[in-house]
Order: structure tokens, then sequence, then C-alpha cells
């Protein structure tokens, strides 16, 4: 096994490369480490987890591998979500000479069962592990790999096929999400209706002391910039745009507003070109701070996931910022928030923690995810405490995810209590401020009231691109939701019932008559589901074979 020395593979760039995601199915319990609590899904697994049927659904696809396959000149298939029987016929039905395996720390198991398979089956590839599952100390006992690869992958598979590691990063068409469901309803795979996720960079400077993206890529004051400059950004972002025929992009950027030369000079190419994109970004409120509102919506910023650590707790990122105030001005420019709060810090105790859930409760963002404090391998905080003799032993890696229990001796909480406050900080969320949807919704609103007459166009397109859902469907989904709010908070459904009124008094034609033909539907659709999630009904992405620069094996 070797991890240190760099060699390059004999047949260079005429390798025959399988780059492939851990299989499935995720969302069960079972012996390789899948956990029922752990699916495939961002939002319902750690951020609408306890909103039922108004859960927001979708799968997003392992965009390390696709990167690093639209980077290398070598034939390559990426097989994405496969089952174990697709990742066996894969490696019997082609040769490969190198097989890469990509996993976060959640699934080393199965990439230990993964390696073992490529032994069996395929016993002359190259085996290569890649991702954040490098980060476990003593991996290499763990896992039969010949090369394990920490940090960004594409200069390092450039590195070993022999190619120029520093040529520019081409840049895939990613569609975002996929199969998105919401009240039982899955929404169509219509050509451009869902965002194209865009990746600047990987890694984040700020090194906050429990951040696995931050530390896998360097740690403080480190990442690692595929696009230096606003004008290679832009010129990505219109290539993607008429590719995918999209408006909207995720920018999957940790911090994607601290390079603030670059986001200024994308506005600015924005502005010449007439593009009234809608970005999706990370930003710290520190970040986010350095921009007056009217640049951010000029920006197309229309969702922010933003960390809503405690006030009292010691990460730089919140020093001296109101962050309730900041969230509800937000809010009231139409862009979404989405607060992520962390569950378990230090100061935390069973006295001062309810506490400190309903402070985070009271920001009202759009959504919230909640997470526990979880010292993960090769983050400063792990080191500190594997030194302080804190880290449970026994601990199975598949269970250190932040949505289920501690994997360290904390100061005041158990570990099983850390679980109920987790669990209930996900309720109290849902239950004091509705579903999501009906939280976006209202922010949209304010959003089109704010802007709809403003006189650059390119906002008010944007405006009222994103009202037409809330004139329409999501009308009829607000009708849905007071109607079953009921049953959970009535001050709430109430709440629901006068934002439906307002959107009715701002299109009165469209959004009653969705509401009268659409509503009873989406009613029924919501029911189903309801009793398909009581009866432990789960959802899993489809797998993915794709192909590049290939030539069949003679
Ligand atoms: C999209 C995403 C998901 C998607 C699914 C992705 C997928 N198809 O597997 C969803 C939303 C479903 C998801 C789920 C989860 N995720 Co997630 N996710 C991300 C996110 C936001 C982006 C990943 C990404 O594409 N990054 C951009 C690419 C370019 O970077 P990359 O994947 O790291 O790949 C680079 C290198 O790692 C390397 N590399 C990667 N693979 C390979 C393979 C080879 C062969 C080589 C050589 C190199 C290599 O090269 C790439 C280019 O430089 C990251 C955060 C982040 N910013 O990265 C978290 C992150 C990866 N997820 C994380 C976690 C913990 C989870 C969950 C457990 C949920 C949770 N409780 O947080 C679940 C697990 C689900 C499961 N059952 O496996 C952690 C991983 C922590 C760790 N140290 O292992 C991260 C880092 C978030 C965080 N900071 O906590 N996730
Ligand atoms: S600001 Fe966010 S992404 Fe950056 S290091 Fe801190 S937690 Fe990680």
């Amino acid at each position: 096994m070797k991890t240190t020395q760099m060699e390059i593979h004999p047949k260079g760039s005429d390798a025959r490369i399988l780059l492939s995601s851990v299989f499935g199915p995720y969302a069960q319990d079972d012996e390789f480490g899948s956990r029922s609590i752990n699916p495939m899904e961002l939002y319902h697994n750690q951020v609408t987890r306890a909103q039922g049927s108004f859960s927001l659904r979708m799968f997003h696809r392992s965009w390390g591998i696709m990167m690093i396959q639209e980077n290398i000149s070598a034939p390559c298939s990426v097989l994405d979500f496969p089952t174990r029987e697709a990742f066996a016929r894969e490696l019997t039905t082609q040769h490969y000479d190198v097989v890469g395996i990509s996993s976060i720390i959640v699934n080393v198991l199965k990439v230990r069962e993964m390696c073992r398979m490529v032994r069996e089956l395929s016993p002359d590839s190259a085996i290569v592990v890649g991702g954040h599952v490098a980060a476990i100390p003593g991996v290499e006992m763990m896992i039969d790999a010949d090369h394990i690869v920490r940090g960004e992958g594409i200069s390092w598979m450039r590195r070993y096929l022999g190619e120029d590691e520093h040529a520019p990063i081409r840049h895939p068409a990613i569609v975002s999400g996929l199969e998105t469901r919401i009240m039982g309803i899955r929404l169509p795979n219509r050509k451009g209706g869902t965002a194209a996720t865009i990746i600047p960079s990987v890694g984040c400077p700020m090194g906050c002391n429990f951040c696995t993206t931050s530390a896998f890529f360097g740690g403080k004051g480190k990442f690692v910039n595929f696009y230096e400059t606003g004008d290679e950004l832009f010129e990505v972002m219109c290539r993607i745009e008429s590719e995918l025929k999209v408006q909207s992009f995720f920018v999957m950027d940790e911090n994607f507003l601290l390079h603030r030369a670059r986001a200024l000079r994308l506005l600015e190419l924005m502005k010449q070109g007439g593009k009234s994109w809608e970005l999706s970004v990370f930003a710290s409120a520190n970040a986010i701070r350095k921009y007056t509102m009217l640049e951010l919506v000029e920006l197309g910023v229309s969702w922010v996931w933003m960390g809503l650590e405690s006030p009292r707790s010691s990460y730089s990122k919140l020093e001296g910022k109101d962050v309730g105030q900041l969230t509800r001005e937000l809010r009231e420019h139409g862009i979404r928030v989405q607060g992520s709060t962390i569950v378990g810090l230090e100061h935390h105790t069973p006295d001062n923690i309810v506490e400190e859930i309903e402070a985070a409760v009271d920001y009202q963002t759009d959504f919230h995810q909640f997470m526990l404090y979880t010292p993960v391998p090769g983050t400063p905080l792990y080191q500190e405490m594997f030194e302080q003799g804190r880290m449970l032993t026994g601990v199975d890696f598949a269970d250190v995810h932040g949505q289920y229990k501690f994997n360290f001796r904390h100061a005041a909480i158990s570990r099983e209590d850390s679980k109920r406050f987790l669990d209930w900080a996900f309720w109290r969320d849902f239950e004091r401020n509705g579903p999501s949807l009906y939280r976006m919704c209202q922010t949209m609103l304010q959003g089109w009231r704010r802007y709809k007459d403003h006189p650059d166009p390119r906002i008010r397109e944007r405006f009222a691109r994103e009202v037409k859902k809330l004139s329409s469907a999501y009308n009829a989904a607000l009708w849905v939701m007071e109607k079953e709010f009921k049953k959970v908070n009535r001050s709430v459904s109430g709440r629901i019932h006068t934002l439906r009124r307002e959107v009715e008094k701002e299109f009165p034609f469209v959004a009653r008559l969705t509401a009268a033909a659409l509503g009873p539907i989406l009613l029924w659709s919501t029911r189903r589901e309801e009793h398909r999630l009581a009866k432990g009904r789960t959802y899993e992405p489809p797998t993915f074979v794709e192909r590049r620069n290939w030539v069949s094996a003679s």
C-alpha cells in the first residue's frame, strides 16, 4: 500500500479508469454501514427530516468523481449509486486498469467491501480511494487499497496518469438535484427546471475547528480554487446556462461570498450580459455582511446556507453580529435562509441547551439544519478530543455523522441525551415555524413585493420567475399546509392562512384557481405520503453509468 510516494501509472492516459461512489441501498440498516436515518438525501437527512410529508426530498450526484472524470483524458466511466451487483457487473463486463472509489467516513465499511470485490473480480486493477474517508487515522489498515488520496483529487489523478496537473479545470454540466419530491408528488424532470451545480473551489479558509471540509483541503487559511476570477466563473456559467438551459445555480463553495473581488467581478459581468441568474450559496454571516442587500440581490443570491452557531460560542464568523436581524433582513429581501445550528457545543448543558435551541428556532429561518457537535477524524477538534482522551471507543464510523449520538464525552450532556436534544430541535423548529415550504413562500412574497417594480430588468425578471410558482402550485400547497397543520399547531395554521390570503390578494385569479383545482389533489397525495412514511417507505437514488473518452476494450 502506498500513500505518499507518487508514481505514474504505466499506461498513463491510456489506462482505463472506473470511478465509483459507494454502493446502496443507503436508507436501511445493514452490516455495511447503511443506516435508515442516514439516507442519500440532503434535506431529508439533515434539514427537513422532522417535517413528514412536507419534507423536501431529492438526491445529489457525487460531484467529486464527476469533476475528476471531466478533467482527465483517459477513458473513464463514472458509476454513481451502484448496487453491489451493479458494481460487480461493471468490474466483470469491462476491463479496468484503475478502480477509484469515492467515499466519506460513514461509508468506510462499504469501501472495504468494494476493495475486496475488486481484488476478487478484477485482480489486475489498481485501487485508488479518495474523498473524506481518507482522513480516518489508520485507514490503510482497514481497507485493501493501492493508493489513498487525501485532499484534492483532480490534480492527484492527473499526476497519476502523467497529465498536466495545472491545466485549467473543465467544469461538467451538473444538474444539482434529482427526483425531487414533496407532499407525495414527484416533480417532473423538466430541462432547465433544476439548478446547475457550480463548484468554484473546495475547502474553506475560515478553519473552524470542527469543520471537516476545511480540514480536508488544508485547514485554516487554505483552500483550493478551481476558478480564481469572476471572468473564469462567468464563462463556465454561461456555457452551462446554454447546455442545461438553466438560470439558476447551486454554488457549491463553502464560503462563496468570502471571495469578494471574484463575486463582484461576476456581478459586473452579469450586469453587462443582462443575466438574470439565481444563485444559492453557502456563506458565513461575516462574509454576507461585506455586501449590501442590494448587491446580494443584484448578484441573484436567492438562497443562503449560513452557520448560526450560538452567540456564546467562540466561532469567529458570528462575532458581533446580530444573526436574528440579519436573517430577517435577508428574508425581507426575498433571500431564503437556511440556518445551521450545532447542538452540543462545549458550553451547552442540560440547563441551557433548551434555551439555546429555542433561540435558534426564534431566528425563523426558511430551513434549519441541526447537527451534533462532532469531532470528525482529520479535524483539529478530533485531535484535541483524542489528546484529552475524550473520544468514545466502540462507536461505529457509520454512526459518526452528526445526526445520531455524540461520539465523544461531552462535559455535561450524555450520549443518550444528545440524541434527544437533537431530535427535539428538529421537531421544535417544525412545530413553531411550520413547514419550510410555507416559510419559503413567505420569503418569496416579501421579495416579490419589494422588487417587482425595481428599475433593473434583471432583478424584476428573476422575482417574476420565482413568484410564478408562488402564485400557482405553491398557493395550492399553502391551502393543504393550512389544513394539515391544524393538527400540529393551530396558530401556525392561522399564519399560513393569512399568507395564503395575501398571495391571493396579489394574484387574485390564478392563485385562487390553482388552490381550488390542485389543492384537493395535493391534500390526497400528502395524506397518502404520510401513510407510506408511517409504514416505513424510504427512497433511493437511481444508478448512473457515464462514460467519457470511451472505447470498448478489445
Ligand atoms: C453533496 C453532498 C452530499 C450529498 C450526496 C453526495 C453523494 N452523492 O455522495 C448528500 C446531500 C446526499 C450528502 C449526504 C451526506 N453527507 Co454529504 N456532502 C455533500 C457536500 C455538500 C458536497 C460534496 C461535494 O461534491 N463537494 C465538491 C467535490 C468536488 O469535493 P469532494 O467530494 O470532496 O471531492 C474531492 C476530493 O475529496 C477528492 N475525491 C473525492 N472522491 C474521490 C475519489 C478518488 C478516486 C480520488 C482520487 C479523489 C476523490 O477529489 C475531489 C476533487 O477535489 C459535502 C460538503 C463539501 N463542501 O464537500 C458534504 C459532506 C461530504 N457530507 C458529509 C456528510 C457527513 C454527509 C451525511 C452523513 C449527512 C450528514 N449527516 O451530514 C450524508 C451521508 C449519506 C450517505 N448515506 O452516504 C460530510 C463528510 C464528513 C466526512 N469527513 O466524512 C461533508 C464533508 C459535509 C461536512 N462538512 O460535514 N452529502
Ligand atoms: S465557515 Fe463554515 S465551511 Fe468555513 S470552516 Fe467554518 S464551518 Fe467550515
